[in-house]
């Protein structure tokens, strides 16, 4: 059932011993809504925990700096920026079908949960959470202003993508009239800085991009073999997708991910017109019209022949 914030509110104030659970291959976005929403719980009286089925990587660590919370048996059940219950990875199976509180801003959202906070024009669940926030009048620590932010920031690409708001913006001002907060800093560390491994790997991996379909379509696949050879852990790949929109006469790019053997995580971006959620609704998966994701399963050339057929036909 889809629920407006007076009900989200109630939910809160009346929800006690809380598990946030975040999506796998953590993002700014759910991380940033995970730890801001324990901050807000907190300031409620409610106890909290997030949950993730892959490590936090470092780069966030002043969002995950205030601990993941503490142990209990969870009463409430809350999903933040997690679509379909998939995206849960390990936790699917736990907490899958007991979601009771979903907050997404996901055209694609499956509609899991007992209630869904569902605002598909947001640029990220952090601005609906912030603006729920502000709804319910929590004091917003700086802290969780922090999580906020880098939530919005990542998801809209430091404010550049279409599916920033003006919301958006009017946040990111409020922020910055209202809190300390180095912006600066938080971005170079979402957008600049990168590990020695990383800074290679973009080199190799670029030499790797392919054109197909008459350069309409770009595709950079990365194998759990080069990973290993340039000692590059999954989390670390993450931020690679947009580069595939980079090349000159591309509309589609996708980023192809091996997470086990023959397993790729597919990541797609839309240049300018095609709905490239619709094509990942097609392979079983979903997101948003310009930036949408589906597993596919198969060896390399299988997988991207399956994937080359789908955008062909969408473009
Ligand atoms: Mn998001």
């Amino acid at each position: 059932m889809f629920i407006g914030f007076s009900e989200a509110e109630t939910f809160l104030r009346n929800c006690r011993d809380a598990v946030i659970i975040t999506h796998m291959s953590p993002d700014g976005d759910c991380i940033g809504s995970g730890f801001g929403l324990k901050d807000i719980l907190s300031e409620l009286g409610v106890r909290s925990r997030v949950v993730c089925s892959d490590p936090f990587p470092k780069r966030y660590d002043f969002m995950t700096n205030t601990g993941v919370g503490e142990d209990f048996e969870p009463q409430t059940i809350i999903a933040v920026d997690i679509a379909d219950p998939k995206l849960m990875g390990k936790y699917e199976e736990i907490y899958g079908g007991k979601v009771q509180l979903c907050i997404d801003h996901h055209i694609s959202n499956k509609n899991y949960a007992e209630k869904t906070l569902l605002r598909g024009e947001a640029t990220a669940a952090c601005e609906i959470i912030y603006d729920l926030a502000k709804f319910m009048g929590v004091k917003i620590t700086r802290h969780c202003a922090m999580c906020l932010y880098t939530g919005i920031a990542t998801d809209s690409g430091c404010f550049k993508y279409d599916c920033t708001t003006p919301r958006a913006h009017e946040i990111a001002a409020e922020m910055k009239r209202c809190y300390d907060i180095n912006f600066a800093k938080i971005n170079r560390y979402m957008f600049e800085v990168k590990s020695l491994g990383r800074m290679k790997l973009e080199g190799k991996v670029s030499e790797l991009m392919e054109a197909h379909l008459d350069g309409k379509l770009a595709i950079l696949a990365v194998t759990q073999d080069m990973m290993k050879e340039l000692g590059i852990a999954m989390e670390e790949l993450e931020g690679f997708a947009p580069m595939t929109i980079q090349l000159e006469d591309t509309e589609v790019g996708i980023l192809l991910r091996e997470r086990e053997p023959g397993v790729y995580k597919c990541s797609f971006r839309s240049a300018d017109q095609v709905n490239v959620s619709a094509i990942c609704q097609e392979l079983g998966g979903g997101g948003h019209v310009k930036a949408a994701g589906c597993t596919v399963e198969g060896d390399i050339d299988e997988v991207k022949n399956k994937l080359i057929e789908a955008v062909r036909k969408a473009l």
